[in-house]
């Protein structure tokens, strides 16, 4: 599915320079997280993707995050489970916004990484998503949604990304006569 439609004179993100970040603790959140990257592929941004994880390797977070405005992304998705500090200490050292995504865990069914991640001390913001696939896609759209504050096409294919919506709606009541 492509969302995007740029004419042939507007200026383009360059496919080299990636502007959201996917990071995740674990390669094992890959399985929620892919849906974030399906909603960016979707509409044509440019992104990265990597595992870094809070506990075993902190000193990568912290490069990542110190970098992160520096590198050029404008936001950070990042995804974690259980004890899910990724996201706030990625927060906590950036000043970019960071999109919080609770993995759903297996010994707590997600309720551990989601009050690990929403309940951030005033100051320090991640917006938090729900639990799993729709909070994974969910951030993707939220990052597509912030990036087109400054990007008039991608608010038009925001806008008809809704209609779809819309329409896939209509066509579910319409089978149902
Ligand atoms: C967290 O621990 C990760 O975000 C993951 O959700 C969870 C389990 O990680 P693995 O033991 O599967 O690597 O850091």
């Amino acid at each position: 599915m492509s969302l995007l439609h740029r004419n042939e004179h507007e200026s383009h993100p360059s496919a080299d320079q990636p502007v959201v970040a996917v990071v995740m603790g674990s390669s094992s959140d890959w399985e929620t997280m892919k849906h974030s990257c399906q909603i960016l592929d979707d509409f044509h941004i440019p992104y990265m993707k990597k595992v870094i994880s809070a506990h075993r390797t902190p000193e990568l977070m912290a490069d990542f995050a110190h970098n992160a405005r520096d590198n050029g992304l404008k936001v950070i998705i990042a995804g974690a489970g259980g004890a899910a500090h990724l996201p706030g200490m990625v927060a906590a050292q950036t000043t970019l916004p960071v999109i919080g995504v609770p993995v759903q865990s297996h010994a707590l069914s997600g309720w551990d990484s989601l009050l690990s991640i929403v309940q951030m001390p005033g100051g320090i913001p991640v917006a938090t998503t729900a639990i799993g696939k729709s909070g994974a896609t969910n951030a993707g759209i939220l990052a597509v949604s912030i990036l087109s504050t400054s990007d008039s096409t991608l608010a038009d294919a925001l806008a008809a990304f809704r209609e779809e919506l819309k329409e896939k709606v209509e066509e579910s009541n319409a089978e149902l006569k």
